[in-house]
């Protein structure tokens, strides 16, 4: 039976749009998939989304929707991004379902009746961003939280605690005796310092909001968004479910592997162990936290170094060349820089100078000395032949080490030696000048099988990073599918290589001036329309004639009773009278709108914003900065606007 290999992506935060730090970890996680399925492994492959908690419930208020209509509109982005990006994933979970609810309410009374989770008090700084309590000692200056530095308040409040203490002596001997449990080392040893410094039990639901997954025994409650994530893991896999049959299999299968990014790595290294322990639960993965992808400014954000977005590259330049991108500029266990400068001498360097014309030149000879086919294969050869079939055996070897240890960029870098090892080959066997001399036609074709060959290796090898890009190249050379496999790397293996007759590029040459300055220019925001908007779908006029605009004036205005940033209106839209709650509280006292004649949406579904009715949706200008409600009063409530 085959060996099986789980792998799994954090589940993203339906904040914001994904940028190419969050594209890393999946495409990395979707390398590994599409390489140990190329080993014969039965795999499977989880990403998601985490779409509890107080800050996505903030940002759903912000736009003024409903969280529930928030997270499925980001979810089904996400889901449509991956697979504009053939990213091979085969469940997508999100903690919003019901699947995974169901499976988290038992795991926390399990752990209450068990008396591994209990209730007691929490006194202490709380930050709202990062939904986590921290102790006096903990704290940055001014009382800041230490994780993001923003201000945190002092909150007490009852909460229901995970005994992290009770564990912390096993989790710590598992660790010690696990040395590959996490991964690389220098994080390692981040965990280990932490436990040693003691474990304080855990806080792990909250009363403050209610965006979350209700305790069972006290609905007062909602569970910690981290105990809520994290199990995502298991309930995708129908983990204490009728059908537990995947959990079974991939669970307690051969080799788990959990990615994560640094800034993570503690909720995977402690809590997530610990829950495990608790449950009776198996530890059977390990844990790969990698770093971080920067701007030359400094951190990916849209205020500060700014943000580089995966549908800009990969629209512009392509989906192989932002994953070659991706994989092999982040160095392991250390921060990788995106720079316009680097991405683009990469597709130049690397992808079009070294790699593309090598195949290139390769299939122009085949067909310019041989009609297009070669068959020759001497076994005694040349040295140069020898050294070539040696580069190939070693890269194999050298390329597997490093992607079994994670060392991905690594991996990549030994692909590239065995390319400049080939197109060494031609200078050294100078093929031109063979082709000259009808003697030694014979020759001139175990040059040309050589170079095949090794191409063949190199396609095969770059097959779980270059999607189209390895599909060419066996399409170019003629290389049948049987012999596309890792299990076919054994050099001569090859009969024949019948090529196409005319060779085409694998990646076109940029013009390097023009595109960095592009680049800049859609890092600064200078190019919206690349940048931002690039994926969004034009409307079309009856889009646009489905919305029922009509002038309402208000009648009275108070301010929401649960939100500070909303306001409840009484609106007139002609004879009927509306609810509906605008989030403009931050620039309109709550008198100031009345027997203003303003724009409503008037037929919109209605839903419940914090408690309060919302029968339609006001329109509004804004920035950054300012707000302003569009108002009409030279017309009468009911007039229709189009
Ligand atoms: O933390 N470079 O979600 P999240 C590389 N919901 N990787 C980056 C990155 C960067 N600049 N920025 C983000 C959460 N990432 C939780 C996870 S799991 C049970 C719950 C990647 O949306 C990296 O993998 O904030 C990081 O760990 C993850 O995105 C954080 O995503």
């Amino acid at each position: 039976m085959a060996k099986t290999f789980y792998v799994t992506t954090p589940i993203y935060y339906p904040s914001g749009k994904l940028h190419i730090g969050n594209t890393y970890t999946t495409v990395l996680c979707d390398m590994l998939r599409r390489y140990k399925e190329m080993r014969g492994y039965d795999t499977y492959y989880l990403t998601g989304m985490d779409e509890h908690g107080k800050k996505i419930e903030t940002v759903a208020e912000e736009r003024n929707l409903p969280p529930s209509e928030h997270v499925d509109e980001i979810a089904e982005q996400t889901r449509a991004l991956w697979d504009r990006m053939q990213i091979s994933y085969d469940d997508f979970i999100r903690t919003t379902e019901k699947r995974h609810k169901t499976v988290v309410q038992k795991i926390f009374e399990q752990l209450l009746e068990q008396g591994d989770i209990y209730l007691g008090t929490y006194e202490g700084h709380y930050c709202m961003h990062c939904e986590a309590f921290f102790t006096e000692s903990q704290l940055g200056e001014g009382a800041t939280c230490p994780d993001c530095g923003r201000e945190t308040s002092k909150l007490k409040e009852e909460s229901y605690f995970l005994r992290l203490s009770k564990y912390e002596k096993q989790l710590l001997k598992f660790i010690e005796d696990n040395p590959d449990f996490i991964t690389p080392e220098s994080r390692r040893n981040e965990v280990l310092e932490f436990i040693r410094q003691g474990l304080n039990d855990l806080s792990v639901s909250r009363t403050t909001f209610d965006w979350g997954i209700k305790v069972i025994s006290n609905p007062k409650h909602v569970v910690y968004v981290w105990i809520d994530a994290l199990s995502n893991y298991l309930s995708a896999l129908g983990y204490l479910t009728d059908d537990d049959s995947l959990y079974k299999k991939y669970w307690h299968g051969d080799e788990v592997v959990h990615v994560v990014g640094k800034d993570i790595l503690r909720f995977h290294a402690i809590y997530w162990p610990i829950m495990l322990m608790a449950l009776d639960v198996p530890i059977t993965f390990r844990l790969h936290a990698h770093g971080f992808y920067m701007m030359k400014e400094g951190k990916m954000s849209k205020s500060k170094g700014g943000v580089i977005y995966p549908d800009t590259l990969m629209e512009r330049y392509g989906l192989d060349e932002l994953r070659y991108f991706l994989l092999r500029e982040l160095p392991y266990g250390g921060d990788g820089v995106f720079t316009p400068e680097t991405f683009v001498e990469r597709i130049n360097y690397d992808l079009a100078n070294d790699f593309g014309n090598l195949l290139n030149r390769t299939v122009s000879m085949i067909n310019k000395y041989f009609d297009g086919k070669v068959t020759a294969f001497s076994k005694e050869g040349t040295d140069y032949d020898a050294s070539l079939r040696e580069t190939c055996e070693q890269t194999i070897k050298e390329y597997t080490e490093n992607i079994e240890e994670l060392k991905v960029a690594e991996a990549i870098r030994s692909v590239w030696k065995l390319i400049s090892r080939t197109n060494k080959y031609i200078d050294e066997t100078t093929p031109w000048i063979l082709g000259k001399d009808d003697s030694r036609r014979a020759e001139l074709e175990n040059v040309l099988y050589h170079l095949s060959e090794s191409l063949r290796f190199i396609g095969v090898l770059l097959r779980p990073i270059l999607l189209d890009a390895s599909e060419s190249l066996f399409r170019q050379l003629g290389i049948p599918q049987k012999l596309r496999g890792f299990d076919t790397l054994e050099f001569g293996t090859l009969d024949a290589v019948e090529t196409v007759s005319k060779p085409s590029p694998l990646f076109p040459r940029l013009d390097v001036e023009e595109e960095v300055e592009k680049l800049q220019r859609i890092i600064r925001g200078d190019d919206a329309e690349e940048s931002e908007e690039s994926d969004e779908e034009k409307a079309t006029i009856e889009d646009f004639v489905k919305l029922d605009v009509r002038v309402a004036r208000v009648v009275d205005s108070k301010a929401h009773p649960n939100a500070d940033k909303l306001l409840v209106l009484q609106v007139d839209i002609g004879g009927e009278q509306r609810q509906i709650v605008a989030g403009i509280a931050k620039h309109y006292d709550s008198k100031e709108l009345i027997d203003k004649h303003v724009a409503v949406i008037a037929n919109l579904e209605p839903v419940t914003l914090r408690g309060e009715k919302s029968e339609g949706m006001l329109l509004a200008g804004s920035n950054d900065d300012e707000l302003e409600v569009l108002t009409l009063d030279g017309l009468n409530p009911g007039d229709k606007i189009q």
